[in-house]
């Protein structure tokens, strides 16, 4: 496998620069982000957890159709949000483990620096890609895994599993990212599967891809405990998370419940293919429609940001990647 670190901390001031001054009309030109969210935090194994958190992971599997893009990236992420009331390290923080894929086997990681670390979010600033050496197949259920060590905020290891694919890495190198303030009052886990498609690197191809069966566990004195299965068989569609300004009480926000996690996102609940039952998430990342988007997504934009910055800073680290 071969690894390589981008640092695209100048580029990237740059487009932060823009970004706030434009608003949202910088990032509508250039990607759509379509992912989903899960809360999960009131249970007494999930409190104690929160209290002094250990590991954690989520899993799902995907297909993707024979014409799908190269460009996108997909993948699951885990979250561990500090809130504003009690945090552990500090008010707002949101832990961040985050892996993408490609259908050409390029496993991409934003890695927390040292600034983040000790409390200056990144903005996502550094990432790592690696190299699986494989082409993943279409029309094909794959599944993938990420652990993350919540208690020393580095990743563990990424799996991937399929037809001739037998992958582990370990990834308890990286630090996990700090990549921007979240003003939720109370601490919570959140699990996502998503897409990214970014304007300026569009290959031909379709732009949708399935995911189901989606699985979380934290780490319990008896080993891991499975906090959350999945399979999108009970939430027929996907809303935007309800925010409260200034700081939006956790208690607002429904748990075991999907959430678009920002507005642009495009998601569905389908029954065109399915891992287990009648149904799965489709994320469609078609730039299609981006500008049509109302002024709503401004307001969205501010108390989520940290959802575009990655995705820019993605969009700049993979052309600078090009360039090397
Ligand atoms: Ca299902």
């Amino acid at each position: 496998m071969k690894k390589r670190t981008i640092h695209g901390i100048i580029l990237i001031s740059m487009v932060l620069a823009v970004s706030l001054f434009s608003g949202c009309i910088f990032f509508q030109d250039e990607g759509r982000l379509s992912g989903t969210v899960m809360f999960i935090h009131s249970s007494p194994v999930v409190q104690d957890w929160l209290q002094q958190p250990k590991k954690s992971y989520i899993q799902a599997y995907f297909l993707f159709p024979s014409d799908f893009a190269s460009d996108i990236i997909f993948g699951i992420d885990q979250e561990m949000i500090e809130g504003v009331d009690d945090p552990i390290h500090f008010p707002g923080a949101d832990w961040m483990a985050l892996v993408g894929l490609t259908r050409d086997g390029v496993l991409s990681i934003p890695v927390g620096t040292s600034d983040a670390l000790n409390g200056t979010p990144s903005d996502a600033s550094v990432w790592e890609f690696i190299d699986l050496g494989i082409s993943l197949q279409p029309n094909t259920w794959y599944y993938m895994k990420e652990e993350a060590n919540f208690e020393t905020r580095k990743f563990e290891s990424f799996t991937l599993l399929g037809p001739e694919v037998n992958i582990s890495v370990d990834l308890s190198e990286y630090y996990v990212d700090y990549p921007n303030y979240i003003p939720i009052d109370n601490r919570s886990m959140t699990y996502y599967v998503y897409a990214i498609r970014m304007a300026g690197d569009v290959q031909l191809g379709s732009t949708t891809i399935y995911f189901d069966d989606v699985e979380a566990g934290i780490e319990t004195e008896s080993g891991y405990t499975v906090i959350m299965q999945d399979g999108f068989e009970t939430q027929y569609t996907i809303p935007d998370i309800p925010i409260t300004l200034p700081v939006t009480p956790i208690s607002q926000i429904e748990e075991y419940f999907w959430y678009k996690e920002n507005e642009n996102a495009l998601l569905s609940v389908d029954d065109t293919q399915t891992h287990s039952g009648s149904y799965s998430c489709l994320c469609n990342v078609t730039l299609e429609g981006l500008n049509q988007i109302g002024q709503r997504h401004v307001f969205i934009n501010k108390y989520f940001s940290h959802r575009f910055f990655p995705i820019l800073e993605l969009n700049s680290v993979l052309r600078m990647a090009k360039r090397i």
